[in-house]
This record gives C-alpha cells, structure tokens and sequence, in this order.
C-alpha cells in the first residue's frame, strides 16, 4: 500500500509533508478533506483531530515533523545531515520554524493593528535569530535541500502572500538572507508541487474568511461579503 497523505489543502503542516513526499519522489496518495466539517472517519483515525495524519498499512502517524523523520529514516536520498550536530541543530530550527508557523496564523487571524504589529515585531525577533543561521546558497544549510527547507517554504509561501495583501509585513533590509532564501524555496519544484493550484488565491480567501484585521487590504470585489466567519 502507498503511503496515504490525509490532507487539508491550506494546511502548512501538511505542506511540509508534501514537500518531503515530492523532494524524495515516493508515490503516495492524498486524500483531501475540508476541516470546516471534518468527516467521521477522519475523526475517528486522526488522535488529535488534526492533519496531517500518514497512513502506513495499518499505522496511523501524526505530527508533521515526525511524519516527515519517518519518510527521511525509511525512504533514500537522506535529506538530514550526516553529521549528529548538525542532525540535532536542525531539529532545533524546525522546532523553530513552527513557532514561526503559528505566528503567521496569528498574523491572519488578529482583529486588531496593535494586536497584528505585536505578533508581527515577535515574528520578526524570531528571524532575527534565524537570519545568521542561514546558508542560503541555496538552501538553510548550502547546497543540500534539507528538512529545514520543508519545514520553512509553507510558512515563508505564506508570509509572501501577506507580503502581497499588506505590503510590508516582509522586511528585506531586516532579513536579507531569509528572504533570498524565500525566493528560491517559492520556486524550488517539490514546493511548486506540493502547493494546490491557485494557492495564493485559496488563502487570500481563507484570510477574507477569517475577518483578521489584514483582511481589509484585500480587494473586496473578489469576496463575498456575506461569507460566515471561520478559521478553516
Ligand atoms: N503540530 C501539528 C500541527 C497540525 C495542525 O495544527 N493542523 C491544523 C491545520 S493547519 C489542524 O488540523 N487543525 C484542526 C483542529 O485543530 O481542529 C503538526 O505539525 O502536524
């Protein structure tokens, strides 16, 4: 049996799944499903009601940084480092890079400008102590696409896309080497690929859903007014 990706196609965390499943070419299939009304039996196989979740015959696997360990150990072509420190340092960005996730969820979802500023300048402190870290010639550590790499480009696609709705909320000056980073990541093939067609349109109209204070930058002509409030 393929490795089966239970997904929901604006979900970051499943997106550095996909990443991993595409950077490594493993076929897999993916099941879509709309966590605005998850079906039963996604309620039933998902522990925490969250995706991504990986089947494996029978095994279920949760928690996208694990899922995406497990690919890493059984699949070829490695994509974390050889070397143990090295290894143990990257785990400790991608740990990282998920704070920085939540933070632009925040950023989508914060009803206020003071309260979207504050979330933004604490986004900015955590690139702050990234930014020397990076390589990015191309990737987080140089030539090797790494899954550092995948944890980042879904919330780094995402902060382009704020970039685009509010322009500036992305600080070049700040973060000259993440943002070059973010240019080769958006373009890299297994990110293009594991990105739902439109992508950029989806999530402006999730933003538009989630009636945050960044969403009246968006152009209200392509929106519906009436939509229901709702986070997914
Ligand atoms: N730490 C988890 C986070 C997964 C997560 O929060 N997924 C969200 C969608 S982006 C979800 O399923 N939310 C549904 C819910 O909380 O009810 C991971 O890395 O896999």
């Amino acid at each position: 049996m393929k490795p089966r990706l239970i997904s929901y196609k604006l979900c970051p965390f499943v997106q550095r799944v996909a990443i991993v499943l595409n950077q490594k070419s493993i076929d897999h299939e993916i099941e879509y499903i709309d966590l605005a009304k998850p079906p039963g039996w996604f309620q039933e196989l998902s522990p925490f009601g969250k995706v991504p979740i990986l089947q494996i015959e029978s095994a279920v696997l949760w928690e996208s940084s694990v899922i995406n360990e497990y690919l890493d150990e059984v699949y070829p072509n490695r994509l974390h480092p050889a070397d143990p420190v090295l290894r143990a340092k990257n785990r400790s960005w991608i740990e990282h890079g998920s704070q920085c996730t939540w933070s632009i969820f925040d950023l989508g979802i914060k009803e206020t400008e003071q309260e979207f500023i504050e979330v933004l300048e604490r986004l900015l402190k955590k690139f702050d102590m990234l930014e020397s870290s990076v390589e990015g010639i191309p990737f987080f550590n140089g030539t090797e696409f790494s899954l550092v790499d995948a944890c980042y480009a879904p919330l780094l696609q995402r902060l382009h896309f704020l970039d685009e709705v509010r322009p500036g909320t992305v600080d070049r000056n700040r973060h000259p080497k993440i943002n070059a980073w973010m240019e080769i990541l958006l373009q890299h093939p297994a990110v293009q690929k594991s990105s739902a067609p439109r992508m950029g349109e989806h999530y402006k109209r999730l933003l538009w859903k989630r009636h945050g204070y960044i969403s009246q930058f968006l152009d209200k002509s392509q929106h519906d007014p009436n939509v229901q409030k709702g986070l997914y």
